[in-house]
């Protein structure tokens, strides 16, 4: 399998995943800027939609959005419990917590990327976003990862909240957020998919 990542990018996340389960994988770095990849190719002709995460298995097929992407690694080593079995309610549920980031927290926070968006208009998508973050401490302030145990949602989420001081968002201003990130950050898997991602060369 190969992973097209850009580091710290939303490709972190199912990153994380394939090394909390021990997959063997290949890292492969592209220039979201030029579509170049490490390989020298061009990455449109991997994700026609120009973005991380790509996932290419060892059949040339390629699997896009990370929510997908990291429901099928942990289907892949169902005893690493990553992801409850399909077809239960818990699955539901987690798909839910997945969504939910995806949509309201990643999706939420690109606005706030923009150098074209006015500050005044990016305080507004900050308002909506710090709603959504009450609703996640409400559910963390009675458990220590979003469905209960630690799952695939846990890394995503962690991912995007590691964006928000690019937006000048201090996340100690939700304790229970900030205790919540230690608890991933010390993970062996979370540390050594940053650092990996950190030893890559430009592209
Ligand atoms: N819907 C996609 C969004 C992926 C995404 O936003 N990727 C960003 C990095 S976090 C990216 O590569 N952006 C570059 C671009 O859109 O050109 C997913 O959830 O996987």
């Amino acid at each position: 399998m190969k992973l097209y990542f850009a580091p710290k990018a939303c490709s972190l996340s199912p990153h994380i995943i394939m090394r909390e389960l021990g997959l063997e994988f290949e890292l492969i770095r592209i220039n979201n800027k030029t579509k170049k990849t490490a390989e020298g190719g061009n990455f449109l002709e991997v994700n026609p939609k120009g973005y991380v995460a790509a996932l290419e298995l060892d059949n040339g097929e390629v699997l896009t959005e990370g929510p997908a992407i990291v429901q099928y690694l942990a289907d892949l080593v169902p005893e690493a419990n990553l992801a409850p079995s399909n077809g239960t309610w818990e699955r539901v549920r987690l798909q839910e917590w997945l969504s939910f980031i995806t949509s309201e927290i990643h999706g939420g926070s690109g606005p706030l990327f923009s150098d074209e968006i006015p500050e005044d208009v990016k305080d507004i998508f900050k308002k909506k976003l710090f709603k959504r973050f009450d609703f996640i401490v409400n559910t963390l302030e009675h458990q220590d990862y979003l469905i209960g145990t630690y799952s695939v949602a846990d890394p995503y989420l962690y991912t995007v909240l590691t964006w928000m001081p690019n937006f000048s968002i201090d996340i100690k201003d939700w304790p229970v957020l900030h205790r919540y990130m230690q608890r991933i950050e010390v993970r062996e898997a979370v540390q050594a998919a940053i650092s990996a991602e950190a030893e890559t060369d430009p592209v």
